[in-house]
């Protein structure tokens, strides 16, 4: 009989050499919010996106007449157009456009996993769609959490239990990773109120205090935006 695809979760950018494997799709996750930013971007119209590690190599594309976010500690980065808010993309003006971007910890991840096969985006706003794909591509699965400059963080860990229990309890995917397993159990006792689970959370707290709460619902709010934004090359583009 066929093993069965197994599922691990990389709790922060920093610890992906330890779980870097080649036939795993990497899943990666910062739900608050540069993951839910891009899903967001690409659900309403953007063409492409540009993730890039440093402010420095925004500046270059800033440069080029490219439209570039930049984030750092939640807040936008003075002379960029962007920041990391999913409300800003739900504009007219990002519509067919390349946009380069930069955030504290999301483009990190995206940066730390440029060594797989395949990387796509994940937030809750495109769960469902995200389980879709995995299902039907039944490989390994690696969930690479942004966390918050190399800590652990509750909210990217919560998606990815959450995809993790839909998986192995559905569709015969396996798991006997410990962070993918605590995940799951961490998913299990939240989901019924995943705001209130992060009453306490670090970056809840940090966002609440910019005043970004309505940032923090909508990006908790399952299947606003049914598209996968995948990695090609330099670029992230519609699936
Ligand atoms: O860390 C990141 O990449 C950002 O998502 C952080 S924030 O939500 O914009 O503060």
């Amino acid at each position: 009989m066929k093993a069965k695809p197994k599922i691990e979760v990389c709790f922060t950018p920093q610890a992906y050499p330890l779980f870097h494997n080649p036939n795993a799709i990497v899943v990666v996750i910062d739900i608050l919010r540069a993951t839910s930013a891009i899903t967001t971007a690409f659900f309403n119209g953007v063409s492409k996106m540009i993730p890039v590690a440093t402010i420095e190599e925004a500046k270059t594309y800033l440069d080029k007449g490219y439209l570039v976010a930049a984030e750092r500690n939640g807040e936008l980065v003075e002379g960029f157009d962007l920041g990391n808010s999913p409300f800003g993309y739900m504009n007219a003006k990002v519509k067919g456009k390349t946009i380069a971007i930069t955030t504290t910890n999301g483009t990190q991840a995206i940066e730390a996993a440029r060594g797989a096969s395949k990387i796509i985006i994940g937030s809750f706003l495109n769960m469902d769609a995200v389980i879709t794909y995995l299902k039907e591509e039944k490989k390994d699965v690696l969930f690479v959490c942004a966390g918050w400059k190399n800590k652990f963080n509750l909210e990217d860990t919560l998606f990815a239990g959450a995809i993790t229990h839909e998986l192995v309890y559905k569709h015969h995917f396996d798991t006997t990773c410990d962070s993918a397993l605590a995940g799951l159990h961490l998913y299990t006792l939240a989901k019924g109120d995943l705001f209130g689970f992060l009453a306490n959370s670090s970056h809840r707290n940090r966002l609440s205090k910019l005043n970004l709460e309505r940032d923090i619902k909508y990006c908790l709010t399952p299947n606003q935006c049914p598209v996968i934004p995948i990695m090609e090359g330099k670029y992230l583009v519609k699936l």
